[in-house]
């Protein structure tokens, strides 16, 4: 063989075995960087290589972490070791809405939920409003606290009236209801008058078997419930319940009688009011005039003899309204709302 060739075939030899080799390089080179940087399990199931995989990981892991702890919480206990029993609540202190603010840190987009224990009750609690900013104040500054020692996984929904016509309260806890279902899951809704504190924190503003009447003995009314079918004030009902009697009455414009028809309702489709005793039961009401466009209505001892018939076709299915503005602050959510006129 030439000399030439013999040189030739050596020079494209020893080029192919560095070409093997620099291959090798790269291959193992490359192997190590991809096992470094993947789960064992993404480079076997192959999945495409995702710039964002790193964040995606550690967002999955932290969600995973998190439903681990909701996993691992129990529910809450029947009874909160939180309660105190009675309370001293005056009225003639003081507070701004700062200091209810710094007092409950934890509360937050107007509520809050235990972070160690599962609360069975998610509640929305609705109260019908307009120009009661005093009022308002002392409600959030002593509620708040009762509420997070009831262990309710809870929010404070303020339902205003726009305008200056006749106030109806009925229709802005339909309002509420709907409004509040946008929010979160709930599965109960207290309706509360802006004006009443309770005087015993075991009063628990959750939901019952049966619809519940809770504000059941009143200074107002020397402790005692001023007739034996009184629905007004504070109470509460599950999702299931309001929705069994089609919600609240739409057309009791100015005041009293709405509270009467709920109850007609509750009574209607087969319930019957739950209450606390009369000694838990015990609550005050801000005193205070008649408010303005909130004369009673003259229709309401006629409306309430209707109920059986009316409530099929006058509540949570017939509701309209139009929101104007809906505010979610620390201490509640404020949603303006027009209702209409009568
Ligand atoms: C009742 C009112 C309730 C009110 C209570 C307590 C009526 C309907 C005609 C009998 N009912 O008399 O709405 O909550 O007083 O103030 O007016």
């Amino acid at each position: 063989m030439p000399a030439t060739s013999t040189g030739s075939f050596t020079l494209l030899h020893r080029f192919c075995a560095l070409v093997v080799l620099l291959t090798f390089v790269h291959i193992s080179v490359s192997l190590v960087f991809y096992v470094c940087s993947t789960d064992v399990s993404t480079a076997f199931l192959s999945i495409p290589k995702n710039p964002n995989r790193t964040v995606a990981t550690e967002q999955l892991r932290s969600a995973e972490d998190h439903l681990g702890k909701e996993l691992e919480l129990q529910q809450c206990p029947d009874t909160s070791p939180l309660l105190v029993g009675p309370l001293t609540v005056e009225f003639g202190v003081e507070v701004t809405l700062q200091q209810v603010k710094e007092k409950n840190p934890d509360v937050m987009e107007g509520g809050w939920r235990p972070s160690d224990c599962v609360s069975v009750q998610r509640v929305a609690i609705l109260i019908p409003f307009r120009h009661r900013d005093e009022h308002l104040k002392l409600w959030l500054h002593y509620m708040h606290p009762i509420l997070q020692r009831q262990q309710l996984d809870y929010r404070v929904y303020i339902i205003n009236q726009a305008g200056e016509r006749r106030f109806n309260r009925a229709k802005l806890l339909n309002v509420g209801f709907t409004e509040a279902l946008k929010d979160y899951d709930y599965n109960c809704f207290v309706f509360s008058d802006v004006d009443i504190i309770p005087l015993d924190d075991r009063n628990i503003y959750g939901c019952f078997d049966q619809p519940r009447h809770l504000s059941v003995s009143m200074d107002k009314f020397r402790f005692r419930l001023p007739y034996k079918q009184y629905f007004g004030g504070v109470s509460s009902l599950s999702k299931e319940q309001f929705l069994k009697i089609n919600g609240f009455p739409n057309n009791y414009w100015g005041w009293g009688g709405e509270d009467d028809d709920i109850y007609n309702r509750c009574v209607f489709k087969g319930m019957t009011i739950s209450r606390p005793s009369a000694q838990i039961g015990r609550c005050r009401m801000i005193k205070h005039k008649r408010d303005a466009k909130n004369d009673a209505n003259p229709r309401r001892h006629s409306q309430i003899t209707h109920t059986r018939e009316t409530m099929e076709t006058d509540g949570i299915n017939s509701l309209t309204y139009k929101v104007v503005d809906i505010k979610k602050l620390q201490l509640f959510t404020n949603i303006t709302v027009d209702v209409g006129q009568p």
